[in-house]
């Protein structure tokens, strides 16, 4: 990791840590997991609009995901992304279902921890969902990290990237690529 993207991973965290998890972040931070559960799944994302060419065509992605005591840090780091797309941010979320080459459709809604607990209406917002927006940089690389207060239940999963960032409503425009995470 360069010393530049691990500025902008601690200065994130300095923003996030305030309001939750501070003890996961510690972990996502410092690669010392000792008593966490730890998931990481990477490679080469797979096209989910592969009828036309896209800024993440042939992109890598690697995430990891430290849970323990209710809460989870999540991290998502993108390299390979078309450079002339500096500057762009793109929404990206953990949702419940498969990633699929070519079918956005079978990655499902997002996670959202309310609707597996049958909460009625669910709140969307980055505290029942794991949102993952990243900001795409001069060197084609992207970089987010989340913390919950929830661990989210195994499955067979997707980290899902879209075309615009997230809005307030939790929503992101079409599906471009996804990276099957599961645990
Ligand atoms: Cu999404």
């Amino acid at each position: 990791m360069t010393a530049a993207v691990r500025n902008v991973l601690t200065t994130t965290a300095v923003l996030a840590v305030s309001a939750l998890a501070v003890v996961p972040m510690a972990w996502a931070q410092s690669g010392d997991d000792s008593g966490a559960d730890v998931v990481v799944e990477q490679g080469a994302v797979r096209d989910l609009a592969p009828a036309t060419a896209g800024p993440l065509d042939g992109a890598y992605a690697v995430f990891r995901m430290v849970s323990g005591d209710g809460r989870s840090a999540v991290r998502l780091n993108l390299y390979g992304i078309d450079r002339s797309e500096a500057g762009r941010r793109f929404g990206a979320h953990l949702h419940v279902g498969p990633c699929v080459e070519g079918n956005g459709a079978a990655a499902g809604p997002h996670y959202n921890t309310d609707t597996v607990a049958g909460v009625v209406p669910p709140r969307v917002d980055p505290t029942t969902e794991v949102w993952l927006d990243f900001t795409t940089t001069s060197g084609g690389t992207g970089h987010a990290i989340a913390a919950v207060p929830f661990i989210p239940q195994p499955g067979n999963r997707s980290i899902v990237i879209h075309q615009e960032p997230t809005d307030h409503h939790g929503t992101a425009g079409p599906r471009l690529a996804c990276l099957p995470v599961s645990w």
